[in-house]
């Protein structure tokens, strides 16, 4: 398989530890002095930018949070002037003011340059049809893919989301071989063409780089059997770059980090210390080659664990676990936490249901409640009202020996559930807190 920059993917990690050290030298350098809100904050931590030498001194650095790019809102934390500013893009978030971002020329061709080395780890090249079906606009996904499907030569197609019969057109038309979309569009996607004319084995698509949401393994195992292709994880947040952050190789055993340009690190929440090497926490990232926006021990929220073993595809990049929820998307019901990939992974294996589900939280006199409305296969849902009752039976057993929660299930007809182009939403929370 090929490897795009073979000098960073897969240098020794004694000389990428020393390229991190000098390279996190220079941004606190930087951020010291161009961004008053930094200096202040390492100020008040007692440190100058010559405190800060190697990698290993970076735990000396104060954290970083969206709130503090909130109070800073749109671009105080930016670290040059408006005239190198480039590109801007934005985070919606679910409140108040979007998370805003800024690109000087080099950092948009660092993007392109990870995520070169993305798409050449899912096994793109420049013979490759690649069908952009995320987002264009102030979202990061679709110009994301976009520098980097050109980057590597390939004939990049911007669809961007939405308008589905049109996505399967031109796949169909154009010969469409790497789909880069979310996995709950993937798999909209899917039953579009089920449901339509085309036969899947007609289509050229081989592999899928999917992203910007969580998505279990099952979910993988569904859509890889449905589109016919390769499915790769791909990661990614805004305030770190877009898409590109890390990526699967062909294994699909933990994403690699780019980690000569973002430095993780994995902290428990709490305490806000570092913890040991393969243990489970809260995901910080450092930019260590940013201009605009250089971020220092940035808190993503995202909850995973990292890997430093060799992998088998020669990389040494470090890999992250496959991120599955956000301390910030974590319930807590009557006590008990729980992640709403938990329940997709439920969902997954049994075949009379439908991936398609919408989780309503509650309060009721005091007491969380908890829904989960799931569809039903078209064929099961024909069968006898006793047969429903019965796989209903069955599902609340299955999540309550998966998750130890009582949750109140309804069976809802198929397609009831509204479809996702972008990010699913399938948490309502209706508690107010
Ligand atoms: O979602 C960037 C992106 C675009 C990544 C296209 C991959 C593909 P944001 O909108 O800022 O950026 O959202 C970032 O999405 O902190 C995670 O919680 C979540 N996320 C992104 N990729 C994954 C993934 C883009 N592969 C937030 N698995 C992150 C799980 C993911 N969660």
């Amino acid at each position: 398989m090929e490897i795009w920059n073979r000098h960073f993917e897969c240098m020794e990690r004694d000389e990428l530890r020393r390229v991190q050290g000098e390279r996190l030298r220079e941004t606190v350098e930087r951020v010291y002095f161009n961004v008053p809100y930094y200096r202040n904050k390492m100020q008040e931590a007692g440190l100058a930018p010559e405190n800060i030498q190697t990698i290993e001194d970076i735990v000396k650095l104060p954290f970083t949070t969206k709130n503090d790019l909130r109070d800073t809102y749109p671009f105080g934390m930016f670290a040059v002037p408006m005239s190198e500013i480039v590109r801007l893009h934005a985070s919606s978030g679910t409140t108040g003011k979007p998370t805003v971002v800024g690109y000087t020329r080099n950092d948009i061709s660092t993007w392109s340059e990870v995520m070169a080395r993305t798409l050449t780890s899912a096994g793109a090249d420049r013979n490759d049809f690649i069908q952009i079906a995320y987002g264009y606009g102030l979202f990061t996904g679709g110009l994301g893919l976009h520098y980097g499907g050109e980057k590597i030569g390939a004939s990049v197609i911007p669809v961007s989301g939405g308008n589905t019969n049109r996505q399967l057109q031109l796949m169909h038309d154009f010969g469409t071989t790497v789909l880069a979309c979310t996995p709950s569009y993937a798999l909209h996607l899917a039953e579009a063409i089920e449901e339509s004319d085309i036969d899947i084995n007609e289509l050229k698509l081989k592999t899928g780089v999917f992203g910007a949401e969580p998505w279990t393994e099952n979910m993988r195992r569904e859509i890889e059997h449905k589109l016919k292709v390769k499915a790769i994880d791909i990661y990614g947040l805004s305030e770190v770059i877009g898409p590109g952050v890390a990526f699967e190789c062909m294994e699909q055993k933990g994403l690699h980090i780019s980690e000569d340009h973002f430095y993780p690190e994995i902290i428990d929440p709490e305490t806000l210390q570092v913890l040991p090497e393969g243990s489970f926490g809260e995901l910080v990232f450092t930019t260590i080659t940013k201009e605009g926006l250089p971020l220092i021990r940035y808190r993503t929220r995202d909850l995973t664990s990292l890997n430093h073993k060799k992998c088998n595809c020669g990389r040494t990049l470090v890999r992250m676990d496959k991120c599955l929820g956000r301390s910030d998307d974590m319930l807590i019901i009557r006590g008990v936490n729980l992640f709403p990939s938990q329940i997709e992974s439920v969902l997954l294996e049994m075949s009379e249901i439908k991936p398609h589900y919408r989780i309503i939280v509650d309060r009721v006199n005091n007491l969380d409640t908890i829904e989960l409305q799931v569809e039903v296969d078209e064929e099961f849902f024909q069968d006898k009202i006793s047969q429903l009752q019965s796989l209903r039976e069955k599902l609340l057993e299955n999540l309550e020996s998966a998750i130890g929660l009582g949750i109140k299930v309804t069976l809802v007809e198929p397609k009831t559930i509204e479809r996702s182009e972008g990010k699913a939403q399938r948490v309502i929370d209706k508690r107010k807190f």
